[in-house]
Formats: structure tokens, C-alpha cells, sequence
């Protein structure tokens, strides 16, 4: 067998001569940025594909997060999970707003709707719930607290990419939801990033927000960021919408090897698909339990790099865990021991559409030898 380094995620990338005709045609016309062709193309690809209503381009998955809490005005608490990429809470934080976290559910590793309400106090205003790994959160029962006490809910739907609940969107849920584009996601646009929305007037006040808060030449309408898709990157987008079907499907058959082949390791712990649910299957995180698999999580992520395997501990450590948060009330490791045991536990296989078979073996060779 090769021993040619297996990373844990490999960018889907255009064809080269197809991105090259599209860059003819941005250097023919010389607009290259502030809302051009390709940036309308792009819009209007993606609502249709994702079966939104509304979507807004970003630079990045960072700046909707940021833009969509400034959009709603929100102030105070937030009610959020500790288990993701430490850019969600960062988003919080970056608004002047105290982050509060609440515990997970194992079953999902999204934050656990019954543990809401005890973490609503009168400086609550919003929920910032996370589809990790792309795992729909349970919006229904979120919906249902966040109108109780009257909080807006923004999805932090950057692993979430084309995931559907019976048929709809899962980016439809709450008042809004943020996407990522990086490189490392199942579609990315280099770096990227899009806000979705349930309106046009919602569209508009964010594409202002994006644009330093410009409505026109002369009207400013609030103290917005520059967060715009340039055209290269909306066109490169453009070429990998058209394969992005094929990517995620090859992604699919490498979940079902890893399933079959892991379900009968004692210790060894996985998702399995949600039925009703139309997976993107964006990250395979397994669970180890040392004791039972007779080896620690550390222990198998390093045997895994000492032979040239780069899986990742996504998400470890806590985001509750770092400096910045490590001191808030909330972050306190009792109130958090499902988001714990997992961060503790994990690890993210190698999970991309250009893992061959004999890849495969390779990463399940490490845990089964
Ligand atoms: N919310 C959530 C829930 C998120 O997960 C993220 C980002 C965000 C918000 C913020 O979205 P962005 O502002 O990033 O759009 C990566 C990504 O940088 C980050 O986007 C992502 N989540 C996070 C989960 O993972 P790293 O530091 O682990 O990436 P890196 O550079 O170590 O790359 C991982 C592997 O991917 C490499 O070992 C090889 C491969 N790779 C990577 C790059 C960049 C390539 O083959 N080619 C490449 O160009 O953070």
C-alpha cells in the first residue's frame, strides 16, 4: 500500500479550462468585484439549488455570522453551543454580546433544546444554534422557545450545505442562517461564504450591510463591513455547483465503507443517517470510548499521523474551553458534559470525494489493526 499522506478534507476543485474561459470574460469586462455578473449568477444559482428563498454572498462563512447579528440588533446574551468551530462564538464576542453556552445532545452533538430555557435570562436575546457536521438541529422545538420568549434564532449552518429536512431546506429554519464556503467545506469558493433569508427586504438591508452599509453613492444606512464575493470566486463558485452533487455522493459511498466497516468495533462510535434527512456527509466523525476500544482517542489520532493518516479532532478543544470564554459562568466543564465527552472523544475521519478505496483501507486499517 502507497503511504502518501491521506489529509482530512481535499478542496473540490473547477476545471481548470472552464474557470479559465470565465476569467476571459471578467478580465473582458474589468469588473471584477462590488456585485458584478457572476456575483448575481451565483446568487441566483445557489437559491435554487439550496431551495432558499433568499441568499446573500460573503467573503467568508466568519462575516454572516458577524453581519447577521448586527442585522437583527442583538444585544446581551446569546444563547449558543460550545461544541463547534471557535468562529461562532467569536461572532458573538465580536458584537460586544456575552456568549452563553448550552450543553449538547449526544445523539447529534447539537445543542439540546431542553437545556434552553434554563439559560434565558432577561439580557437574552437571540439563539445561535450550530447544524454540526451538518446534523439538522431540532428547529422545531428551538422555534418554539425562541417565540415563547420572544428571542431570534440565526443558524450557524456553515457544515449544513445542502442538507434537507422531508424534502425542505434545513437553511429555511429561524429568522436567519449563515453558510461557509472554505476551502475545506463540501462546496467552497476558495473562501466564501452566504447569509440566507426569509425576505427581500431582509436582502436588501444586508447587501447594504455588506457593502460598508452603501444603499447608494451618497446613502449610507448603517455602519456596515465590506464582506463582498469578488467575481473570480463567484464564477469559480458557478463551475463547482455543477459538481457538487457528484462530490457529495462520492463522499456518501465512503461513509457507507466506513459504517460497514466500524459498526462491529467495540468502542468505536458513529452517526448513522437520520431518516427523512438528505445528508451531505461533510465530516465522519467517530467517537472513541477508551476503555472499551482499549486505546485513547489521542493515542489512535497519533498512531493515524504516524502513518501518514491526517485526521482532525473536530471539535476539541470546547470553545468553552479557551482562553476567552474559559471564564464565564457557563463555560463551567459540569455544565457541559455531553459537549465534553464528545470534544474528549472525537475524531474526524478523512472525508472527501477523492478518497479511493485503497485510502479507505488505509484510515480503516489504523483503528482496526
Ligand atoms: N462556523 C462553523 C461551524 C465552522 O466550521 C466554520 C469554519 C465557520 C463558522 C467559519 O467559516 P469560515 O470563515 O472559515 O468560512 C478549517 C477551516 O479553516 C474552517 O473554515 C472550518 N470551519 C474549520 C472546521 O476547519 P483548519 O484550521 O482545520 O483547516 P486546515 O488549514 O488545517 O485544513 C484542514 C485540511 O484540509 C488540511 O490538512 C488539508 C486540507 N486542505 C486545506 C486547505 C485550506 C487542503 O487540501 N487545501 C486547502 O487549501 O480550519
Amino acid at each position: 500500500m502507497s503511504d502518501k499522506k491521506i489529509t482530512v478534507t481535499s478542496p473540490l476543485l473547477p476545471n481548470l479550462e472552464e474557470l479559465n474561459e470565465l476569467l476571459k470574460q471578467i478580465w473582458k469586462s474589468r469588473w471584477i468585484t462590488n456585485n458584478g455578473h457572476f456575483h448575481h449568477q451565483l446568487e441566483e444559482a445557489l437559491a435554487d439549488y439550496l431551495k432558499v428563498p433568499y441568499i446573500s454572498l460573503f467573503t467568508n462563512g466568519t462575516l454572516p455570522l458577524i453581519t447577521a447579528l448586527q442585522a437583527l440588533r442583538i444585544t446581551g446574551e446569546v444563547i449558543t453551543t460550545p461544541y463547534s468551530f471557535v468562529a461562532t462564538t467569536h461572532a458573538i464576542w465580536w458584537n460586544g454580546i456575552k456568549p452563553v453556552f448550552v450543553d449538547v445532545d449526544p445523539r447529534t452533538g447539537n445543542m439540546d433544546p431542553e437545556k434552553i430555557e434554563a439559560a434565558i435570562t432577561p439580557r437574552t436575546t437571540a439563539i445561535m444554534p450550530v447544524h454540526v457536521y451538518g446534523n439538522p438541529c431540532d428547529t422545531k422545538r428551538i422555534q418554539e422557545i425562541a417565540d415563547t420568549y420572544g428571542l431570534k434564532v440565526i443558524y450557524d449552518a456553515a457544515h449544513a450545505f445542502g442538507v434537507e429536512v422531508n424534502g425542505k431546506s434545513i437553511l429555511n429554519a429561524g429568522d436567519l442562517s449563515t453558510l461557509s464556503f472554505h476551502a475545506t467545506k463540501v462546496y467552497n469558493t476558495v473562501e466564501g461564504g452566504a447569509m440566507v433569508m426569509h425576505d427581500e427586504k431582509t436582502k436588501q438591508r444586508i447587501d447594504h450591510l455588506k457593502n460598508f452599509g452603501f444603499a447608494d453613492e451618497v446613502t449610507v444606512v448603517g455602519p456596515g463591513i465590506n464582506s463582498k464575493m469578488d467575481e473570480i470566486r463567484a464564477a469559480y463558485g458557478l463551475l463547482n455547483l455543477k459538481q457538487v452533487d457528484t462530490a457529495i455522493e462520492a463522499r456518501h459511498q465512503v461513509a457507507i465503507k466506513y459504517r460497514k466497516a466500524l459498526r462491529s468495533v467495540e468502542g468505536i462510535s458513529f452517526f448513522d443517517d437520520i431518516p427523512g434527512v438528505k445528508h451531505n456527509y461533510s465530516y465522519f466523525p467517530i467517537f472513541v470510548d477508551a476503555e472499551k476500544y482499549g486505546m485513547t482517542r489521542d493515542e489512535l489520532y497519533l498512531k493515524m499521523k504516524s502513518k501518514n493518516v491526517f485526521a482532525r479532532r473536530y471539535f476539541y478543544p470546547l470553545i468553552s474551553d479557551f482562553s476567552t470564554y474559559k471564564g464565564l459562568p457557563s463555560a463551567f466543564p459540569a455544565n457541559l458534559p455531553n459537549a465534553h465527552k464528545m470534544s474528549d472523544s472525537v475524531i474526524c475521519l478523512p472525508m472527501h470525494h477523492l478518497l479511493s478505496d485503497e485510502d479507505v483501507e488505509r484510515v480503516l486499517d489504523c483503528i482496526l489493526h
